[in-house]
C-alpha cells in the first residue's frame, strides 16, 4: 500500500555545540507526523556527504543552515508530494537523484538525511510500530546494544592536550542494559572523584566527557580503570571494559607521522604503541587508529591486532556501502561505525549495516559530537542487532535522550536480549 507526504518542513534550531542545523517536520496523507533532529561532526572523514552551510559571514560564521532549510521547504517538499510512494528507499533514491552530486551537496546532506529520518519515523507510526520494530530487517534478531559511554574527551571535542579524541567505557559484562547505564554512570562519578582527587579540572568536551589536562593516553586509561574499580566493576569483557577512538586523522601530520604527546610516531611505531596497550589496559575496540588514507597502516594493524580487538572504521569508511565492501575484501579493519549523516539517507544506512552483518564485520552505531535531542540512533541500534552504541558520556541532555530512549525500550518489551550478537 502506497503513501503519500502532504507537508514538508524545516527550522534553523542550535545543536549541543551552539552551531545551526535542521529540525524537520512530515506529515502523511493519512495524518501521521514524523519529524527529526540533526546531527554534525567535528571529525569528519573527507568522503562524508556533504551537509549544506551557507557560507554567510553575516550569521553564525558561516554555519548558517538556511539554504539547507530552504531546500526541504522548497525542491524536497515539491518531490516528496509529487505522487504516491511505496517505499522509504524509494523516496531515499528519488532524493539521491534529484540533488544529483552524488555527495549530496546541492541539496546538502543535512537536509536530505532529516527527510529521510522523518520519513522512516511517520512511516512506522503509521504502521502503529515503534520506530526500532518498523526499521528491523527481516531475520535480524533485535537486540539493546552495549553502551559505549564516552567519560573523557580529547582531540578535536576538547581544548585539552590530549591527542585521542575518545575514552569510552564498556560495560560488556552487565546482566542487562538498564544495569550497563547504571555501570557507565557510577563509573563517571567515580572518574570525576578522582580526576579532582588528583586535582584536575573536571570541565567537560563536547560529548560529555571530562577533559582534564593529561597529555598521554596511558594516563587517561590508568585513571580509568582506576576509576571502573573504585566503582566496584571488574576492569575487562566480564565487567567494564575500555573502548577508544583515537580519531587519528586529526594528529596526522603532513609528512605522514602521527604526532602524539608532541612526539612524532610513524605507522609502525603507532601500531606498536596500540600492542602495548591492547596488552596493558583492558581495550576490546580501537575506532581509527590510523588516519583515513593510511591504507597500508590499517592493512598491517589488521593483520597485527585484528586477531585479538576490535577494528573499528570511521573516517575511512563514512557508512558507505559500496566502501566497507570493498574494505572487506581488502581485510581492512574488522568493524564499521555506522553514523546516519555520513551517508545521508536511512536506506543507505541500512545497507551499510547489512554489508557489515553478511561479512562478519562488527557494527557500532553512533551519534555525531555536535547533536540533538533526536533519539532515533536508539531505535537503529536495536532494529540491526549489532549490539553497539556509542552516544558520548552518561551526562548531558543531548548525549542521554539516547541511552534513555533504550532504557524505555528495555522496560518496555523485556525480551530484548542485551550485549554483542555473539554473545548469546
Ligand atoms: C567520531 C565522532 C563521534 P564527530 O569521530 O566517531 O564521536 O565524532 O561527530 O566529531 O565526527
Ligand atoms: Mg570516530
Amino acid at each position: 500500500m502506497g503513501f503519500t507526504v502532504t507537508d514538508l518542513d524545516a527550522v534553523e534550531i542550535l545543536d549541543s555545540r551552539s552551531r545551526p542545523t535542521l529540525q524537520v517536520r512530515l506529515r502523511l496523507g493519512d495524518g501521521t507526523k514524523g519529524w527529526a533532529g540533526v546531527p554534525s561532526g567535528a571529525s569528519t572523514g573527507s568522503l562524508e556527504a556533504v551537509e549544506l552551510r551557507d557560507g554567510d559571514p553575516a550569521r553564525y560564521q558561516g554555519q548558517g543552515v538556511l539554504k539547507a532549510c530552504a531546500h526541504v521547504r522548497g525542491e524536497l517538499a515539491e518531490l516528496l508530494g509529487s505522487k504516491t510512494w511505496e517505499s522509504l528507499a524509494e523516496v531515499d533514491a528519488a532524493m539521491v537523484t534529484a540533488d544529483g552530486t552524488g555527495t549530496k551537496s546541492r541539496l546538502g546532506a543535512n537536509a536530505i538525511v532529516g527527510c529521510s529520518v522523518a520519513l522512516a519515523r511517520a512511516l512506522a507510526a503509521s504502521a502503529g510500530q515503534e520506530p526500532y520494530a518498523w526499521l528491523t530487517p527481516e531475520g535480524v534478531q533485535r537486540r539493546l546494544p552495549v553502551p559505549h559511554f564516552n567519560v573523557l574527551n580529547g582531540g578535536v571535542h576538547a581544548p585539552n592536550p590530549l591527542d585521542f579524541q575518545e575514552f569510552m567505557v564498556a560495560p560488556l559484562g552487565a546482566p542487562s542494559y538498564a544495569e550497563a547505564v547504571r555501570a557507565g554512570s557510577e563509573v563517571y562519578a567515580a572518574l570525576r572523584k578522582r580526576l579532582a582527587d588528583d586535582g584536575h579540572a573536571t570541565g567537560l568536551g563536547d560529548e560529555g566527557g571530562f577533559a582534564p589536562s593529561l597529555r598521554q593516553p596511558e594516563d587517561a586509561l590508568r585513571v580509568i580503570v582506576s576509576a571502573i574499580e573504585d566503582a566496584g566493576y571488574i576492569p575487562g569483557p566480564q565487567g567494564v571494559a575500555i573502548a577508544l577512538d583515537p580519531a587519528a586523522s586529526e594528529f596526522r601530520q603532513k609528512d605522514g607521522t602521527y604526532l602524539v604527546a608532541g612526539e612524532h610516531l610513524s605507522t609502525d611505531d603507532l601500531i606498536v604503541r596500540y600492542e602495548s596497550i591492547v596488552r596493558h589496559f583492558p581495550v576490546w575496540s580501537l575506532e581509527d587508529g590510523l588516519a583515513e588514507d593510511d591504507d597500508t597502516g590499517w592493512r598491517r594493524l589488521t593483520r597485527d591486532l585484528g586477531g585479538r580487538v576490535q577494528l573499528v572504521g570511521d573516517d575511512n569508511f563514512v557508512t558507505n556501502p559500496a566502501i566497507i565492501t570493498e574494505a572487506v575484501l581488502d581485510e581492512v579493519a574488522n568493524a564499521a561505525l555506522i553514523k546516519l549523516n555520513q551517508i545521508g539517507t536511512v536506506t543507505e544506512t541500512l545497507q551499510a549495516l547489512k554489508v557489515c552483518r553478511d561479512a562478519g564485520y562488527g557494527a557500532m552505531i553512533s551519534h555525531r559530537s555536535g547533536e540533538t535531542p533526536d533519539p532515533f540512533i536508539a531505535d537503529l541500534a536495536v532494529a540491526s542487532g549489532c549490539g553497539q552504541i556509542k552516544s558520548g558520556a552518561p551526562a548531558r541532555g543531548e548525549r542521554v535522550a539516547k541511552y534513555n530512549r533504550l532504557l524505555d525500550i528495555a522496560a518496555h518489551d523485556t525480551t530484548l536480549p542485551y550485549g554483542l550478537p555473539n554473545a548469546s
